[in-house]
């Protein structure tokens, strides 16, 4: 094999272990006001720890912080966070927990001074800047970024009592934290300590790399026709001093033992990845979002599709996991999160006929990736997206909102254009996985009381699809996750810490690739269609099928292989005698 390295750094908890992402609001509510609760979590403890993972909510519902330091009533208070800890703790669990530090809400009382005067002594906790004016004396703002959440805005909001602009990339209620102001990074370590010492055992880092920003402020790029606001990333994120910063929270995380995965939407260069999460990097591991923008158009916004296949899956799984072998790095390993739509409907196919076994395929090649693993609740049971004939005032997120206003307006009279919108919320919007957690068939779900009214719509499929149901079937897409994720962790010396060779590259239908240890090698074939296929990337070598979607094939040495529709399954190497 041209590539036999297998990773060579220290063996850690951090990378052995199972993460789930929950999403609090949509996980279970326990005092009937209709949104999920931290008493909740605690209720479905057992759950988890029977799936086989450990845990990650996010505290926040809205990424705006008004109090770093206390848990919002509607969430319950710091006391349940005790206790969830102590519960977890009981179970061998840990909590990681969401630390959203580039920006705080624009209610937090160190924005609420900072925007009072001019002079405030917190003025420079946020960036403030003048504005311009154009040659026919229009103002504008101090540069042509975009907003995050609404792109056709400018991420600068005007502020009237004191006469400039503050920067806030995502909404105006979300103001950036001018990290070159040392408190403001002192502020943040004592955030950090301050759960740590609570219990908490890591952090999910939001939007880390836009901690650094380009002191130039300059105009971005015109990338997309037709507007003033451009995305600014080139210049808000990735900045010269985002190394310094995180060295300074691994300096704190030092004196505990964590772990840390940043969420880095702009970080695509090889060594500066690898400057982030090498043996020398701050974080563990970082969310690389190239899979997830696979269907995206390139230079477009999210709100955009293209189409792809097998080829570009290979190319990002090829890239990323030879990386981190052959430069000490560490992945971690995800293909949905509350800012996605869902894998099943986006990867494979979530019609009746065929969901059951492509969620299942979609999880062998899940589970048999290098890195640590991140499943994101809901996933382990196949959930699918919102149903297509929702109305968009289903749809509750400030961003949908936002894109669905800004369509409505500007393409009234444009049905062609007011149809792909549509389409586009229907495959990409964040709502999809925002959808209450489907517990059982009761009404609601089981994820509120009957009568009480879900803070968002439950998916109408919850009759079919849910946990109940689920946990009582040894076949159901649940019960898979259980086996692969068992196999997996029976084998870390190769699921785990093992070498990666792609298998058949140019091949447009299957992802298959080997994952290998000095002794054994293991096959992984995930057939990315509904058609039956003959496969014959496997080559030279037999191998014996261990797990699957369909009752186990037979494959000999030099023959092709049957495939049937979203098939996904995986074998293990014999070694001729
Ligand atoms: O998301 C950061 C981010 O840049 C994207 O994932 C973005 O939300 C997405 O592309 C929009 O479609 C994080 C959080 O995960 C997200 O929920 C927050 O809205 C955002 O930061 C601001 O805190
Ligand atoms: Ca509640």
């Amino acid at each position: 094999m041209p590539h036999s390295k297998v990773v060579t750094t220290e063996r850690l908890w951090w990378k052995e272990c199972n993460v789930y992402q929950i999403y609090p609001a949509s996980f279970l509510d326990t005092n009937g006001d209709g949104i999920g609760d931290l008493r909740g979590i605690i209720e479905k403890l057992d759950y988890l720890q029977e799936l086989g993972v450990y845990k990650s909510p996010q505290v926040d519902m809205g990424y705006d912080i008004s109090d770093y330091k206390d848990i919002d009533p509607i969430y319950g208070t710091l006391k349940d966070a005790d206790d969830l800890i102590a519960e977890l703790g009981k179970r061998d669990m840990k909590l990681m927990m969401d630390l959203v530090v580039n920006h705080t809400s624009d209610q937090h009382p160190w924005f609420l001074e900072s925007r009072s005067s001019r002079e405030n002594p917190k003025r420079d906790w946020y960036f403030w800047k003048k504005g311009r004016v154009d040659e026919k004396g229009n103002q504008l703002p101090p540069t042509n970024w975009s907003r995050t959440l609404d792109t056709s805005k400018s991420a600068w909001e005007w502020d009237e009592k004191t006469g400039e602009y503050y920067l806030s990339i995502f909404s105006a209620g979300q103001p950036d934290l001018n990290w070159e102001n040392t408190d403001v990074r002192e502020a943040v370590h004592d955030i950090i300590r301050f759960w740590l010492d609570r219990g908490v055992r890591g952090y999910r880092m939001d939007v880390i790399d836009h901690i650094s920003k380009d002191q130039s402020f300059q105009d971005a790029e015109q990338k997309i026709p037709g507007q003033y606001c451009q995305p600014g990333e080139a210049f808000f994120a990735n900045g010269p001093r985002l190394t310094e910063y995180l060295q300074e929270i691994r300096k704190v995380l030092n004196e505990y033992d964590t772990i840390t995965v940043g969420e880095m939407p702009f970080i695509n260069d090889e060594d500066e990845i690898i400057r982030t999460v090498g043996l020398q990097g701050p974080l563990n591991m970082v969310f690389l979002f190239q899979l997830l923008n696979v269907d995206n158009q390139p230079g477009r916004t999210k709100w955009s599709y293209s189409e792809w296949d097998a080829t570009d899956m290979k190319r990002i799984h090829e890239r990323t996991q030879r990386l981190m072998i052959d430069r000490d790095g560490w992945n971690a390993i995800f293909c949905e999160n509350h800012d996605s739509p869902r894998s099943l409907t986006r990867f494979g196919d979530d019609s009746d006929e065929w969901r059951d076994y492509a969620a299942k395929m979609l999880c062998t090649k899940h589970c048999t990736l290098g890195g640590t693993s991140y499943i994101y609740q809901g996933q382990e049971l196949g959930m699918r997206n919102l149903p297509a004939h929702w109305q968009p005032s289903e749809y509750k997120d400030v961003e949908s909102q936002s894109y669905w206003k800004f369509a409505s307006a500007e393409f009234v009279n444009k049905h062609r254009k007011i149809e792909y919108a549509r389409k586009m919320m229907e495959l990409k919007a964040r709502d999809h996985t925002r959808s209450p957690m489907q517990w059982d068939a009761s009404p609601n779900a089981g994820f509120c009381k009957a009568g009480v009214q879900p803070w968002m719509r439950v998916n109408d499929d919850y009759p079919r699809i849910n946990v109940r149901d689920q946990s009582e079937s040894d076949h159901s897409v649940l019960a898979h996750w259980k086996n692969c994720l068992k196999l997996r962790s029976a084998n870390k010396d190769v699921f785990i810490y093992g070498g990666f060779e792609i298998l058949d590259p140019n091949n447009r239908d299957v992802v298959a690739y080997t994952r290998f240890s000095k002794h054994e090698t293991w096959v992984t074939v995930t057939n990315f269609t509904g058609k039956h296929l003959l496969y014959s990337g496997i080559g030279d070598i037999e191998v014996e099928w261990v797990l699957g979607n369909y009752p186990l094939n037979v494959h000999k040495r030099g023959e092709s292989l049957n495939l049937r529709p979203w098939e996904g399954i995986i074998g293990n190497e014999v070694i001729p005698n």
